[in-house]
């Protein structure tokens, strides 16, 4: 540990900038700073830059194991997107508004097992990117990472916009009349786009042995990131391997390092400038935080329990715990 801890090239400080949340899983702003937490069991709460932190939002969910409130992204002052399991466990995603009630988006029914939803949102250029477990259980029970025509274990991209379906397509899909842009990926609980380099940048939480982070270009051909023929780079179920041509990770770590992985955000804010331009993620189990960028991986500081990243007005990064906490990176 003390070896380890001298490797930490360039440490980072957390404030926290609220506590007693009850489990928080996202954190997004809005353009005046105003901060909205979703937490597991359906409550969004809205924390001003000033006064005290209120509930803004309720959604009905299932909330049993991984279930819950997921994330949310925000359209304007009323209007929101959000992801949630529903009271039969599939993943919803709906936009709402304050005071309007729901329209329902997009479902992808996942019944068996309470784990692996996946869950994040991400709206880029009017488009909605959304990102699915496997289905739960252990090993991909059901083949789905793999089966395109199968909504779980992917990254998905559609025009929640749309007259008046639902959603469509976009024409620039890799797939006609696919909402799946990557697939075979376990359980992408966080990801992100960098507006500036158009790259999705995806923490896919492992098996038994390898947490990994994922990279894709927005506007990519239809990605395959392996499992489960591969956990990280290393042979799972070479069943499942036949004819697939598989994007290795950017970067993996074993168990010793950590067991679950959150995928965060390449760093574009102003205020902690030896991390412009590097990708900031941690593991929600060790609680370590790290910095990568070209091949370098370096240990930044901590966080127990971070299930989360988010960027605030301005760029900067927060992250959220399980334990209740929103805490923001100062330096
Ligand atoms: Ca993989």
């Amino acid at each position: 540990m003390f070896a380890e801890s001298l490797l930490a090239l360039s440490t980072i400080d957390v404030k926290p900038v609220e506590t007693g949340l009850s489990a928080p899983t996202s954190v997004v702003a809005a353009p005046n700073g105003t901060l909205f937490v979703t937490e597991k069991q359906g409550r969004i709460i809205k924390i001003p830059k000033t006064g005290k932190p209120k509930t803004w939002f309720r959604i009905n969910v299932s909330d049993d194991e991984e279930r819950g409130l997921l994330s949310m992204v925000r359209i304007d002052a009323k209007r929101f997107y959000a992801a949630y399991t529903d009271g039969k466990g599939a993943l919803q995603v709906s936009r709402f508004t304050k005071g309007g009630g729901q329209r329902k988006i997009i479902r992808i029914p996942h019944p068996q097992y309470a784990n692996h939803n996946g869950g994040q949102l991400q709206l880029h250029k009017g488009l909605l990117y959304i990102s699915t477990g496997d289905g739960g259980g252990s090993g991909d029970p059901f083949g789905a990472a793999e089966r395109l025509s199968d909504l779980r274990g992917k990254i998905l991209r559609i025009d929640p916009t749309c007259g008046s379906k639902r959603y469509c397509i976009p024409a620039a899909n890799p797939r006609a009349g696919s909402p799946v842009i990557a697939y075979g990926l376990r359980n992408p609980w966080r990801f992100s786009i960098d507006t500036v380099t158009d790259e999705i940048w995806i923490g896919d939480v492992g098996q038994n042995e390898v947490e990994e982070i994922d990279r894709m270009r927005v506007g990519a051909p239809l990605t395959d990131f392996g499992w489960s023929c591969f956990e990280g780079r290393r042979s799972y179920n070479p069943d499942r391997c036949a004819g697939r041509d598989v994007t290795a990770p950017v970067l993996t770590y074993g168990r010793s390092e950590g067991e679950s992985v959150t995928g965060g955000y390449v760093y574009r804010g102003s205020k902690v400038p030896k991390l412009r331009g590097w990708y900031v993620f941690g593991d929600f189990v060790s609680g370590r935080l790290w910095a990568y960028k070209d091949g370098t991986r370096k240990r930044i500081g901590r966080a127990d329990g971070v299930t989360s990243f988010g960027v605030d007005q301005r760029g900067e990064l927060l992250l959220t715990t399980i334990g209740g906490r929103v805490l923001r990176i100062t330096k």
